[in-house]
């Protein structure tokens, strides 16, 4: 049974995790922006015009070709200005002890500035440890399915990662998933995989409605190019929001 946003705030712990249902709450959108472009200008204009309509940017900073640190800080001032948080999605998937250089050093030290980090299971708990052993305040994000065709994220494979998820619910605080993996209402949901025009791309991914994807289980919807490539962004993000939200709310109506 899906609970409203409002009564999930009673249940879900981690401090991110609350603070991004507070601006689901404030701004009426559970939608997140998958802003994979590859230059700066490019990321600013994009959030500057959808930055009013989402919940949560999320990021792949390594694919932008002229990053600077000024980048994150332009980022920052625009998640304050629109109310939105920042998922950095680095998909992390190393030894402990690796991941902890990747997550806090190198070129984008990302842990200095994201509010969401997520992470590959296969790794085992070492993955979990290693990372929460070099984080600010971030919530971690199990990657526990995959929306791509044919990926290998079976069913043990995925209450393995809930398990995981279990045993450290300070730092871990949801799962990327395509459908609900978890009866516990303090793990939130994040569905890739949404498009409302389009179900493939021919490279293996696989997209479902926005109300299909809230009907399956997602808190938060995830869209890239659905929204990215339209001619007007901010319109289409509207569509999204709006269509996913009220899906949210259909399904929580008492
Ligand atoms: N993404 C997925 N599926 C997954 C995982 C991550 O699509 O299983 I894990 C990422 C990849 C891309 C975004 O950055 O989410 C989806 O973008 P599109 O809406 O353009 O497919």
């Amino acid at each position: 049974m899906v609970q409203p946003f409002s009564d999930r705030l009673k249940y879900v712990t981690h401090p991110k995790a609350q603070e991004l249902i507070k601006v689901i709450l404030r701004k009426s959108t559970n939608l997140c922006l998958s802003a994979d472009v590859t230059s700066s200008q490019q990321l600013l204009d994009l959030v500057e015009k959808v930055g009013p309509h989402i919940c949560l940017l999320k990021t792949h900073i390594d694919i932008v070709s002229d990053f600077t640190p000024d980048l994150i800080e332009k980022l920052k001032k625009l998640s304050k200005e629109y109310d939105f948080l920042i998922f950095e999605d680095r998909k992390f998937a190393d030894l402990g002890s690796t991941v902890q250089k990747q997550f806090s050093e190198g070129v984008y030290r990302i842990s200095s500035w994201s509010d969401f980090i997520n992470a590959h299971v296969v790794v085992g708990p070492g993955i979990i440890k290693g990372l929460k052993s070099v984080a600010q305040d971030q919530g971690l994000i199990l990657i526990a399915q995959m929306s791509a065709a044919g990926n290998l994220c079976n069913e043990t494979y995925t209450q393995e990662a809930v398990k995981m998820a279990e045993n450290d619910r300070t730092f871990v605080c949801g799962f990327i998933c395509t459908k609900s993996v978890s009866d516990d209402q303090s793990f939130l949901n994040f569905v890739p995989g949404v498009n409302i025009s389009s179900t493939g791309d021919g490279l293996g991914q696989q997209w479902v409605s926005p109300s299909e994807a809230i009907e399956k289980g997602a808190d938060v919807i995830i869209v890239g190019r659905g929204i990215y490539q339209s001619s007007e962004p901010a319109e289409t993000a509207k569509e999204y929001k709006e269509q996913a939200f009220k899906a949210y709310l259909d399904l929580t109506k008492e």
